[in-house]
């Protein structure tokens, strides 16, 4: 059995007290409760760098995850700017979304809303060693937060979000694994998304050892994409797939909430 679950979130704090912490994140992003502050733009480097001849597509019981391998050719990506002080290394994209009937299956909600699937590329503060080293200190990580909605009539077609999802269906089983076979870059998880527009906040891991060690940078403009490329995968009952329940919004109340407007 997986050391936690979506299914009893109220437990993670017995087995994980840092869940308990007063700045947990996911949190409902409110525009009426936040503070508007100029902040630098966002700066994205070797974001358009291929990644690797092929990726690995991970069910690790929790998500599916991809781990940036170490071997990239040329530079890591990596983001600075935003409420970020200094440079931070992409290591890993995953995925959260619902299941059907089940409702929406983003983490964060904006004015309440809560949005099909929400994408994080996660990154590495570079004065670190590694994750491990870097989820212990409150500058550690830095998490970008993509949302997707499905939408009848998508603006834009995303080839590098098609071949992630459509190598969704075979990693069904938790602890399985399937290939990527295409070039991807991380400028193809980001897709076009309005990056001037975030969010951004001081909160935690969203999932167990939830760890205060993460800066988010939320986007609330989704990208559209259209039903056949998520709805790939109808009746799944795999542990990668989850709802938060009421008592999930309760436990994770908000803690902070800021609005960084670069308008
Ligand atoms: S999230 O972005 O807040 N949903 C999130 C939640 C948990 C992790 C990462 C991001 N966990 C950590 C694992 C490490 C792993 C690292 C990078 O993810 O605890 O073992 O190296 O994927
Ligand atoms: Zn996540």
């Amino acid at each position: 059995a997986p050391e936690w679950d979506y299914r009893d979130t109220n437990r993670w704090i017995a087995d994980y007290p840092t869940c308990g912490g007063a700045q947990q994140s996911p949190i409902n992003l409110d525009h009426y409760n936040s503070v508007g502050s100029l902040k630098p733009a966002l700066k994205f480097r070797n974001y358009a760098q291929p990644l690797a001849g092929r990726l690995t597509l991970v069910n690790n019981g929790h998500t599916a995850d991809i781990m940036l391998p170490e071997t990239i050719r040329g530079p890591r990506p990596t983001i600075t700017g935003g409420l970020l002080n200094g440079i931070y290394e992409a290591q890993s994209v995953h995925f959260h979304w619902g299941s059907p009937g089940g409702g929406r299956g983003s983490e964060h909600t904006v004015n309440g809303y809560r949005y099909d699937v929400e994408v994080h590329i996660v990154h590495k503060n570079m004065i670190y060693g590694n994750v491990q080293e870097a989820m212990q200190r409150p500058d550690g990580l830095a998490v970008l937060a993509i949302m997707i909605n499905i939408a009848d009539f998508p603006q834009s077609f995303y080839p590098g979000l098609n071949r992630v999802f459509n190598t969704l269906p075979r990693v069904r089983a938790a602890e399985t694994n399937a290939t990527i076979n295409s070039q991807l870059s991380l400028n193809h998880f980001l897709g076009d998304v309005d990056t001037r527009n975030f969010f951004a906040y001081r909160g935690s891991l969203t999932t167990p050892p939830c760890s205060e060690a993460v800066t988010w940078h939320v986007f609330p403009r989704p990208l559209l994409v259209s039903r056949d490329l998520v709805i790939i995968h109808p009746h799944n009952h795999i542990c990668i797939l989850f709802i938060f329940d009421a008592d999930c919004k309760l436990l994770r109340a908000p803690t902070e909430k800021r609005r960084v407007s670069m308008e």
